[in-house]
């Protein structure tokens, strides 16, 4: 009876901390975050550790935000592509924010550079 006890105090405490780790994160994008690049890129790619449904994308240069063809989506993918105006060189900024399949509201931000 007490190993049982002990048992599944175990096994939530495991539960818990899978948990912890299925927060969704940005898993690789395309610039990368704090790429260089020489060449503007045709497309932003945002590639997630998990199904997540983006609510927003926005990018922005040194001097303005850019207008990208992003719309808030419906149901939750791993990958997104959205293809990118001619930028010009600049300091970028992306800011991503989406709610998980876990229920989480999560978000973030990364910056490239184009020379
Ligand atoms: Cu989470």
């Amino acid at each position: 009876m007490r190993l049982t006890y002990l048992c599944s105090l175990m096994i939530i405490s495991l539960m818990t901390i899978n948990v912890s780790f299925a927060h969704t994160q940005l898993q690789s994008s395309q610039p990368s975050a704090g790429a260089s690049l020489s060449q503007a890129p045709s497309s932003l790619q945002l590639t997630f550790t998990n199904p997540i449904q983006l609510i927003a994308v926005s990018l922005y240069s040194a001097q303005q935000e850019i207008e990208i063809d992003f719309s808030p989506q419906t149901n939750a993918q791993q990958a997104l592509q959205i293809p990118l105006p001619n930028l010009a060189p600049s300091q970028y900024q992306v800011k991503w924010r989406g709610l998980g399949e876990d229920g989480h509201l999560m978000k973030g931000d990364f910056g490239f550079e184009l020379k």
